[in-house]
């Protein structure tokens, strides 16, 4: 256990300085419930921030999966309980088990830590695109949370071997 717990925050501290080298996501807030005019957000709330987030290119513009890291910087767990797309007619959350998928309600974003969607693990689901996905488009994903609301990211596809962190 300790093993594989050290292994996650080796990837997950990985991933925070590809963004930092690679320039992160455009992060919109569209927040429903934040209270206006502190900007700093006291103590225990969560603090949720999108980094790494690709698509790679789906075969013929059918299905493809969707990869993002979600960070809570906060002292409170979130959850991500939805994800939609202008672009895209379906977008479901899945986890992957030793022989296939299922699809999955929530996701938890723990304190302190982040919730990774990546190769081999969870991810996205994005089915019925509205325009044929090129290189170099960008998706907007509609990410709502529990405590957080919502927030929208722009996600680019990326070439089908594309890992976070390399050119
Ligand atoms: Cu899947």
């Amino acid at each position: 256990m300790k093993g594989a717990l050290g292994f996650r925050r080796t990837a997950l501290a990985g991933a925070v300085l590809a963004t930092a080298l690679g320039g992160g996501a455009f992060l919109v807030a569209c927040g429903a419930g934040g209270q206006d005019g502190g900007g700093a957000v006291s103590g225990g709330a969560a603090r949720i921030s999108v980094a790494d987030s690709y698509i790679p290119m789906p075969p013929a513009g059918g299905m493809a999966a969707g990869y993002l890291t979600v960070r809570n910087e906060g002292g409170e767990g979130d959850e991500l309980v939805k994800v939609s797309s202008p672009g895209a007619s379906s977008v479901t959350m899945h986890r992957s088990t030793a022989s296939s998928m299922e699809q999955v309600e929530k996701l938890d974003v723990p304190a302190h830590g982040a919730l990774q969607l990546a190769r081999g693990g969870t991810h996205l689901m994005i089915m019925g695109w509205q325009k044929a996905p090129v290189l170099g488009d960008e998706l907007e994903l509609d990410l709502t949370f529990t405590r957080t609301g919502t927030i929208s990211v722009k996600v680019p596809v990326k070439e089908l071997t594309y890992r976070p962190g390399q050119q």
